[in-house]
């Protein structure tokens, strides 16, 4: 199987921890996501990565769906009454992504051209959901928690200034715990500009 993915991008990041946790390998194809090249248009028309590309040629894409498709079966995603509470907190931890990579994009324009209202609207939400999860602490692996993992991760690479630990303690040191781990630490961003 062959990953389209960049080192940075928390999606890409999310569907490889659970290729390692699912015992699969990928092959990894580095993409821009600024200048999209083509060989990531062919297999995805959305231009996006993740993107996976199975070994008959099909190729799956959203990291939600190509998540799903590696841990059906597994204790990943189990059936039963918290796939809801798992695949509700795998949608906070993508949208942390969502507005994490939004605010990214906008910092990137022209500075006459930013909307920092638009700016402060995502830091926001960011940190409301954050604050959530240190109510509710995410517990156990599974597609849920990971998420919200490379969520964070995210957050520390690009945003370390917004300090979303403070005053979250719990969910901080959940973090931190899990961050230690081997499985998640191999996947952990190598910083490149831009
Ligand atoms: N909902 C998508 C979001 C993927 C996404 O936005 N990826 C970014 C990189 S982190 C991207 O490819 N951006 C390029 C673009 O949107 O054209 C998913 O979960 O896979």
């Amino acid at each position: 199987m062959k990953l389209h993915y960049s080192e940075t991008s928390p999606y890409a990041r999310k569907v490889r921890c659970v290729a390692t946790l699912t015992g699969r390998d990928l092959e990894l194809v580095t993409s821009d996501t600024w200048s999209v090249p083509d060989r990531l248009y062919q297999a995805n028309p959305l231009g996006k990565i993740p993107c996976l590309e199975l070994d008959d040629g099909t190729a799956l894409y959203d990291s939600r769906v190509i998540c799903e498709y590696l841990a059906e079966g597994t204790a990943l995603a189990p059936a039963g009454p918290d796939r809801w509470k798992i695949f509700r907190e795998a949608a906070l931890g993508d949208g942390i992504m969502d507005a994490a990579v939004e605010k990214f994009v906008e910092h990137h324009r022209p500075p006459a051209q930013q909307d920092p209202d638009w700016i402060d609207r995502q830091a926001r939400n960011i940190l409301s959901a954050v604050t959530a999860l240190d109510a509710a602490q995410p517990e156990g692996l599974t597609l849920g928690t990971i998420s919200i993992a490379c969520a964070l991760g995210y957050l520390d690479i690009r945003f370390p200034e917004m300090a979303w630990r403070e005053g979250r303690p719990a969910v901080a040191a959940w973090f931190d715990r899990l961050a230690a781990e081997a499985w998640f630490a191999a996947t952990a961003p190598v910083q490149q500009p831009g």
